[in-house]
């Protein structure tokens, strides 16, 4: 007897074990009229519709349409407050870096963030993934940055952490110290602070990578390499916010140190793109932030993959740059704006994604022995989603074979 059978699957959308490189991109193999069978939380068979043994719970997919979990590569799921009062400055036009250097941005998420109890943090955070998995979500990475200094950076951690623990979603825990400059300190003082804390962050296991904002105004390309060379060090896996705004060069730099990814790349050059495609670093593009701050050029998706590199997608999520939880709505934007196929965007945010946080091995693929981290959609087929935009067409959601969402029948409308 079988735990789950999800029958009469219209579309089962089974991607190859990434990293996938540019062309291999557009591949993202399907197979029609399928079922999928669950045991003890792992995919334990996958067969043709009307095949699968009984089953204690037995759901009837429609003929819709069934894929791994989504995996949202990068977040910044945790912090305190909320910054609306900022949207009518970014309105009046004042720039992101403006607001930022007049102490609002991230650093008024700071302020609060020191402010709030480890369990307000934690419920706060828990809403969010919520938030999340109900949009077909079942992997996050997490980062810190809004401590800026050794306590309250430990304090996101550790609820990351237990947020992580608590298991409804699986969440990739990464330390951002140098995320911002703190008013008071002079920047090297302050990135040597950051580089000393790294030793107690491996030592207390609250990190699985680190990661730098390597900006105008932010942190060079110079000190962006001493703090990746010292994570590397200790072990920790790299990654980098490179040419968000300005081409300063993150990009070349997340290549030749082997980071794991480069997140953002809107300005990256010609030869940082050309560096991608021959290395090993995944780009994680974040189409929502170059929408939310209303630019007009977003990153050169197609000239990427053009070139061979691997693209992954993912929200950003953050209380000043990118204020969503719905990657769907990402995978949009990446159609529109990105100009990426439908094929390219499914494996960019499932089999990359996974592959950009390191969780290639465990997530982002249905294949038997797998982790039963599912999610039934109601659409007619895998190219309705990017094109439907706005709303969530999660039906019913698994983790590890549980069922964490499912949308109320009466909201299942019919499409067409
Ligand atoms: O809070 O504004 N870009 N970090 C780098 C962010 C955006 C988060 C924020
Ligand atoms: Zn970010």
């Amino acid at each position: 007897m079988l735990d789950l059978v999800i029958d009469r699957i219209g579309e089962l959308i089974l991607p190859e074990k990434g990293p996938l490189k540019g062309e291999a991109m557009a591949e993202l193999p399907v197979r029609r009229n399928a079922a999928l069978g669950i045991q003890n939380g792992k995919v334990t068979w996958i067969g043709n519709q009307g095949e699968a043994a009984p089953a204690r719970t037995y759901v009837d997919a429609r003929h819709q349409v069934v894929s791994p979990g989504l995996i949202d590569p990068h977040t910044h799921l945790v912090f305190g407050g909320s910054r609306e009062q900022e949207l009518p400055l970014k309105q009046a036009g004042m720039p992101y870096l403006e607001i930022l250097k007049r102490g609002g941005g991230i650093l008024a998420t700071v302020e609060k963030t020191r402010l709030a109890t480890e369990t307000g943090l934690y419920e706060k955070g828990k809403a969010t993934l919520a938030r999340m998995a109900a949009h077909g979500v079942t992997a996050v990475e997490a980062k810190s940055g809004y401590g800026l200094d050794r306590e309250t950076e430990r304090k996101q951690l550790r609820v990351i952490k237990r947020l992580g623990e608590e298991g409804m979603l699986t969440v990739v825990p990464t330390f951002l110290g140098p995320h911002a400059i703190p008013d008071s300190m002079a920047p090297d003082v302050f990135l040597q602070d950051m580089i000393d804390l790294l030793s107690d962050i491996k030592n207390e296991s609250l990190a699985r990578f680190t990661d730098i904002f390597c900006e105008t105004g932010v942190f060079t390309v110079d000190q962006s390499r001493r703090f990746m060379e010292a994570s590397k060090k200790l072990g920790f896996p790299v990654k980098i916010h490179a040419d968000e705004i300005d081409a300063l060069g993150g990009t070349e730099l997340a290549v030749e140190l082997e980071a794991v990814s480069a997140d953002h790349l809107v300005a990256a050059t010609e030869v940082g793109m050309e560096k991608l495609a021959a290395g090993r670093t995944i780009a994680v593009l974040l189409p929502g932030t170059t929408f939310y701050l209303g630019k007009d050029a977003y990153a050169d998706a197609r000239r990427m993959l053009g070139k061979g590199a691997a693209v992954a997608l993912a929200t950003d999520f953050n209380p000043g740059s990118c204020v969503t939880e719905n990657l769907q709505l990402i995978m949009s934007l990446a159609a529109l704006k990105l100009k990426m196929t439908a094929e390219e965007i499914w494996n960019a945010v499932t089999t990359n994604a996974a592959c950009a946080i390191g969780l290639e091995n465990t997530a982002g693929r249905i294949e038997i022995g797998a982790a039963a981290d599912l999610v039934l959609w109601d659409i007619p087929n895998y190219t309705y989603l990017p094109y439907h935009y706005g709303v969530n067409h999660a039906r019913s959601v698994w983790k590890d074979g549980r069922n964490i969402w499912e949308k109320r029948d009466a909201d299942v409308f019919p499409l067409r």
